[in-house]
């Protein structure tokens, strides 16, 4: 069945990033299971800024499960990206996730490589960066079937990467790298932004994806844009997808107005 989630990012670096909560922990599970969410995402500076402990007895306390963890911040606060042209940075950016898929595993939960990624920048020779994406996921992929779980990446849209924008040329990259643990986030705002046609990108490749990012089309909150989320939600439902819709969208107009219309779109479209 398909699970609703709701992000909760404790990065100060990026306060300004489309995360629905992104203060206090504690308060933030409060209100997502308030609102009756199945699940946070996290997004933390790196694997052990949160005792696991603590998340086990406050998961338990709300009701709530782990739906994912992401791992931006090992970009944008440790400057750590797979494909940085220095060796020792992109082994660097491997141990980072590795720590962050360790810590997600034990409470059954996948971690998402999005900005991590990187970038060919000016200069770079685009085929070799390429063969650098697919060696860091190699190793992660690996450690994703050690672990039990799988990793999830996440085709970002052209301003923010010029690797793989598109689902399609996502899974091109996954089957020529036999990349067997690995699924695709489909965040919806990305691929507004790339896709020629969101409802059926998802339905031919709906083996693929692991994760979904719900936002509209301007990245605030489901309902508050102009996508037309009906097809979009028969493609998932009708795929058999029973992965989480994990609300990563502008706190708008604020974190529990945002939270609130998250969830009544949720229930609207997928119960
Ligand atoms: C991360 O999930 C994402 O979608 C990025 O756009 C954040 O910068
Ligand atoms: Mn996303």
């Amino acid at each position: 069945m398909i699970e609703s989630a709701v992000t909760i990012a404790l990065v100060p670096q990026i306060k300004k990033g489309p995360w629905i909560f992104w203060d206090d922990l504690e308060k933030s599970m409060q209100q997502a299971a308030v609102l009756g969410f199945d699940a946070i995402e996290l997004f933390t500076p790196d694997a052990g800024y949160i005792e696991p402990d603590r998340l086990l007895s406050l998961l338990s306390q709300y009701d709530l499960s782990l739906a994912a963890a992401g791992t931006g911040a090992g970009k944008v606060v440790h400057g750590l990206t797979l494909t940085d042209p220095d060796e020792g940075i992109r082994e660097e950016a491997v141990a980072f996730i590795s720590n962050m898929m360790t810590f997600s595993a034990s409470f059954g939960a996948p971690a998402i490589i999005g900005s991590m990624q990187g970038n060919i920048t000016p200069g770079m020779d685009s085929q070799q960066v390429m063969k650098w994406l697919a060696e860091g996921l190699k190793q992660l992929d690996q450690l994703a079937g050690e672990l039990g779980t799988q990793l999830i990446y996440e085709p970002l849209n052209r301003y923010e990467t010029n690797l793989i924008n598109t689902i399609s040329d996502a899974v091109s990259f996954l089957q020529a790298n036999e990349l067997s643990q690995t699924r695709l986030l489909a965040d919806l705002f990305h691929m507004n932004i790339e896709e020629i046609n969101i409802a059926e990108s998802i339905k031919n490749n709906i083996p693929h994806i692991g994760h979904v990012h719900f936002a509209d089309s301007n990245r605030n909150p489901v309902g508050f844009g102009h996508t037309d989320l009906k097809p979009i939600a028969a493609a998932l439902t009708d795929g058999g997808y029973d992965g989480f819709v994990s609300a990563e969208a502008f706190p708008w107009p604020t974190s529990d107005e945002a939270a609130a219309q998250t969830i009544r779109a949720f229930r609207e479209y997928f119960r």
